[in-house]
């Protein structure tokens, strides 16, 4: 049986391969592509998804959505990705966007697919909105697999977050209060030994040896180097794929529990901060955790945190889809 699923993201180079991934996943059936402002302006977004979709030899639509963080300035990834999000390699395509607005397409299309698995790979904007215009989605969506966050652990944009959540702090903070149910993929699953190593790349580009393969290797290029002299992780992390391999398949995850999380808006130091209540100290009756009181009041937690992935597992699943 086909699984549905739509994919929500600022495309740069890891959303490429995450996008990749899901389409080259034969039960998986991709009914819309919808792009966010974050890593990306979403015009730039857009071409690198459309030029995926394209490689993978696909007809999924692309279908642009807000061009900036709900409140905040949009502070972009080109430090990270490079100036064109995959890696400086500027790869054109001749798809034509779909027409519509992507807050809408989300809207209809997970109206029309009850069960879809929704999977985020960029800041919340999108979602958040759809989520404002009409509440009554959370109910078909199967799964929400957010790559977003940093549980109980160091961010990467700042100390404290992770950047798509820090990108549109408040469209977070709507998407984890809405009920939706979110499997979150906090930035941590990628790091160390999920990092592909160089060992890991070669295997890729000379043994895999595929158009896809050395795709998902070259795009990244930039994100390699960022992920080395910035965070200080030996090989590429890859944070959109490890989500899109839990997406895929949900026993890659073989560390979960569920929680309340909140998301720090006002902070100095801690704004885009997502806050798991990991021992459940929220549900005790103290002025010190009045805060929580809309999350407990909506019932049990139910965000499932993601603690840890089978490594060697979540490399096999990437490896296969490149062929
Ligand atoms: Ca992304």
């Amino acid at each position: 049986m086909t699984r549905k699923m739509i994919i929500d993201t600022d495309t740069a180079s890891d959303d490429a391969v995450a996008i990749m991934m899901a389409l080259q996943t034969p039960d998986i059936e991709v009914e819309a592509i919808t792009i966010v402002a974050g890593n990306m302006p979403v015009e730039q977004g857009s071409i690198n998804a459309r030029y995926t979709v394209e490689l993978c030899g696909k007809d999924v639509p692309v279908y642009i959505g807000a061009d900036q963080p709900l409140t905040r300035e949009v502070y972009r990834a080109y430090f990270f990705h490079g100036p064109d999000g995959m890696g400086g390699m500027n790869y054109q395509t001749t798809r034509p966007v779909a027409e519509g607005h992507a807050v809408d397409v989300l809207i209809d299309t997970i109206k029309a697919n009850p069960g879809i698995i929704l999977v985020t790979l960029g800041p919340l904007t999108n979602v958040a909105l759809a989520l404002a215009k009409a509440p009554e989605i959370v109910e078909n969506v199967s799964r929400c697999v957010v790559m977003g966050g940093a549980a109980c652990t160091v961010g990467n944009i700042t100390p404290a977050a992770e950047y798509n959540i820090w990108c549109d702090p408040e469209a977070a903070r709507m998407c984890f209060r809405s009920g939706l149910p979110i499997e979150m993929v906090g930035w941590e699953l990628c790091r160390g030994e999920a990092n592909l190593s160089d060992e890991d790349m070669r295997y890729c580009k000379e043994v895999i040896n595929t158009p896809l393969s050395h795709f998902a290797i070259d795009c990244n290029i930039s994100a390699l180097d960022a992920n080395r002299n910035w965070l200080g992780d030996p090989g590429l992390g890859l944070p959109d794929p490890v989500a899109m391999a839990i997406a895929i398949d949900p026993t890659i995850c073989t560390r979960s529990s569920k929680h309340y999380v909140d998301v720090e808006c006002d902070g100095t130091f801690t704004r885009g901060m997502t806050v798991v209540d990991q021992l459940g100290v929220t549900v005790h009756e103290t002025a010190n955790v009045e805060m929580w009181r809309p999350l407990r009041e909506k019932g049990e937690p139910w965000v499932t945190v993601c603690w840890e992935i089978d490594a060697q597992r979540w490399k096999e699943l990437l490896y296969r889809t490149m062929r």
